[in-house]
């Protein structure tokens, strides 16, 4: 069984991001199958509860309030219209719900009431339920796992070098705390980034390099390719080669090794074969589902078919136990 390692180095995450393609995907590949059922991946439907007007600058994000993007703001949803579409992200194949808010931070409102009661209910479905809501105090996140969270996305985006390019109006520091605070609750974590901003290969492997030197690797890496969205700063962004896909997704592989690699936004950017060489390369989850927060996605039926000619299927959920059990299983 490959060890699991909390000190990498830049240099070492360097040279496998950079061997040569075919080199780097066999050693993930074989990373993979030695640590996990290959064939299982873990399929995660979005759901955007609270849409656009957002205050932060993420210079890539359809939902900042100050880009123009077209996007019709929408506040947080009912809960009757969450439990509509978990049953159908359920009878889709899906074992998790991503319920997403275009908030900076939690705040102690009514709003947040409503969510705890959305992951009560979703909880109560047999789903896994994650959620991505912005900045968390450690309470927030306890509040949280008391409801029965399973997951919490919080992603870094990129490397702490290249952040300020990218964001502004808060710090890679903000976003660490919040990964500490999620950790103290005990909730699994989801971080990764996303490709494809004008970073540099350095910032992808000093990104890695953050998240493999966490005191606990996160038990989810979503790696996205930019989508580029018409007014944002990134409108104008070429779309991301396959192979910085593979390479980003290979070296996670490697060194995560029980990690869940999620080939996330930018699917319907890829082919079939595209897709394929991703998860010879270690990815083992997606985000189903015909659309994303706001971007469009593959339909369900499309996936299954992919599922079907791969030979890939499903994970059911809670395969690693329920979150009142959690500390006694393996994640
Ligand atoms: N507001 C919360 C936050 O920022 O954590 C949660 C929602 S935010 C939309 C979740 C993640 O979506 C971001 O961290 C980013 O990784 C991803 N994302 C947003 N826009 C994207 C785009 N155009 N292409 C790829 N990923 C994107
Ligand atoms: C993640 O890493 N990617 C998802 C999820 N976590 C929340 C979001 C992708 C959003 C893509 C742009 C959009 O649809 O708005
Ligand atoms: Fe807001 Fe999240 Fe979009 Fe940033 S990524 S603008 S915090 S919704």
């Amino acid at each position: 069984m490959t060890e699991i390692r909390n000190d990498w180095t830049k240099e070492e995450i360097s040279e496998i991001y950079n061997s040569p393609l075919l080199d780097l995907i066999y050693r993930s590949a074989s990373v993979h199958r030695e640590n996990k059922d290959y064939s299982e991946v873990q399929i995660s439907s979005l759901l955007s509860i609270k849409t656009g007007g957002c205050s932060e600058d993420c210079s890539y994000c359809p939902q900042a309030a100050r880009y123009n993007t077209g996007l019709e703001v929408q506040a947080l949803m009912s809960l009757e219209q969450v439990t509509f579409a978990a049953q159908k992200a359920k009878d889709g194949g899906a074992s998790r719900l991503c319920m997403g808010a275009a908030w900076r931070e939690v705040r102690d409102n009514r709003d947040f009431d409503k969510v705890i009661e959305m992951v009560k209910t979703v909880n109560s479905m047999d789903m896994e339920v994650c959620c991505t809501l912005g900045m968390l105090t450690e309470s927030q996140a306890q509040r949280l796992a008391d409801a029965g969270l399973y997951a919490y996305n919080h992603n870094l985006d990129t490397s702490e070098e290249d952040y300020k390019r990218i964001i502004t109006t808060r710090t890679y520091d903000d976003r660490l705390k919040t990964i500490e605070n999620v950790r103290k609750a005990k909730l699994t974590v989801c971080s990764g980034g996303i490709i494809g901003l004008g970073e540099t290969v350095e910032d992808r492997i000093s990104m890695l390099k953050t998240l493999s030197n966490m005191p606990k690797h996160p038990e989810s890496v979503p790696i996205n390719a930019l989508v580029p969205v018409k007014g944002t700063p990134m409108e104008n962004q070429p779309l991301v080669p396959i192979w910085d896909m593979v390479r980003m997704i290979a070296t996670a592989r490697i060194i995560m090794p029980k990690t869940v690699v999620r080939l996330s936004a930018g699917r319907t950017q890829m082919s079939l074969t595209d897709q394929a060489l991703c998860f010879m390369a270690g990815a083992n989850s997606i985000f189903a589902g015909d659309k994303l927060l706001t971007t469009p996605n593959p339909e369900f039926n499309e996936d299954m078919q992919m599922f079907d000619i791969l030979g890939l299927k499903p994970r059911e959920a809670f395969k690693n136990g329920r979150p009142a059990v959690r500390e006694t299983v393996e994640l």
